[in-house]
């Protein structure tokens, strides 16, 4: 049995989180088109005939942005890279290698595990920097893989790819489960997410999702009563103002967060959720994350 971990590295919005999906099969990290989605690093754990492969998906590298958010989150980027087995770096090749690319380059360069070159969006009718990356995969990489995140081409290669270079090693986690996250942080994720989706501005840097409270409410048929999850949650920024820009006037910004997060996690969770959503001013926020 092989196993071991493989980091998920690269600058904003490459599709990291999108690649993590795909390779477990379900919505573990979320997605959105603007950079420093991710936060945290998400253990995503693949367990096979051939072992386990935890990868691990990490903030992306962003030059610029909120200057408190982004040092907090190379510095996650920089322990996530500790006690790795592989690295998986994406790249896309609709940008060109800039100072993010350089920088990223510079904290694997020491790095003496296999390195693997993931070219994702291939599904995009153009690249112009193809060939760029390709270039730089055979220069300074193990392998390549392009691939298609949203659409799954060639993901399996890429689990191919990364078995390959796994050492022989015991699974670190049950082989049933999915990801480190506990069910209050992923729920978080989600509405975040969909918290994401509805702002614009500097709103997006603003802002932290805290799950309170999920009570899970066994079906009780006899009473013909669905089974059902009773979530609290706080959305958290940090000025007034943005408290405004999320409600929306007559609150019709927040309910919109709170319905299509609801009916993502009743599609998820296969069951009722009843979601009960605040927008609370913290300026502390970024403690939390
Ligand atoms: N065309 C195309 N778009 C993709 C693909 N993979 C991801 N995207 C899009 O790229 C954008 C960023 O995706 P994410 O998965 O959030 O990227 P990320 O690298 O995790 O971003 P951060 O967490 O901010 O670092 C989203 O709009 C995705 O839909 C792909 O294979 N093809
Ligand atoms: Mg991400």
């Amino acid at each position: 049995m092989k196993s071991g971990f493989a980091i998920i590295i690269g600058r904003s919005n490459v599709g990291k989180s999108t690649l993590l999906n795909s390779l477990i099969g379900t919505k573990l990290s979320i997605v959105t088109n603007k950079p420093q989605t991710t936060r945290k690093n998400i253990h995503g754990i693949l367990s096979s005939d051939e072992g386990q492969i935890v990868f691990v998906d990490t903030p992306g590298v962003l030059k610029g942005g909120h200057a408190g958010l982004s040092g907090q989150l190379i510095d996650r980027v920089k322990e996530a890279l500790h006690g790795i087995d592989v690295i998986v770096y994406v790249a896309d090749p609709t940008r060109s290698i800039g100072s993010e690319e350089r920088y990223i380059l510079s904290l694997i360069r020491g790095a003496t595990v296999p390195k693997i070159l993931v070219i994702n969006k291939i599904d995009e009718p153009k690249k112009p920097y193809l060939d760029d990356y390709r270039a730089l995969g055979t220069e300074q990489f193990t392998s390549v893989v392009e691939l298609s995140a949203s659409e799954g081409t060639h993901v399996k290669q890429l689990i191919e790819t990364v078995f390959d270079a796994l050492p022989e090693g015991e699974p670190f986690y049950p082989d049933t489960q999915r990801t480190n996250l506990s069910k209050e942080e992923w729920v978080a994720e989600i509405i975040r997410e969909k918290a994401l989706h509805e702002s614009r501005d500097e709103l997006p840097y603003a802002m932290h999702v805290v799950v309170d409270s999920i009570v899970d409410k066994p079906a009780d048929p006899e009473r013909g009563k669905p089974q059902m999850y009773i979530i609290t949650a706080r959305i958290l920024v940090s000025a007034d103002r943005y408290k405004k820009m999320l409600i929306g006037a007559g609150g019709r910004i927040i309910k919109e967060i709170g319905s299509v997060a609801r009916k993502e996690l009743e599609g998820i969770l296969d069951s009722r959720v009843f979601l009960e959503l605040e927008v609370e001013r913290d300026e502390n926020w970024i403690r939390y994350i």
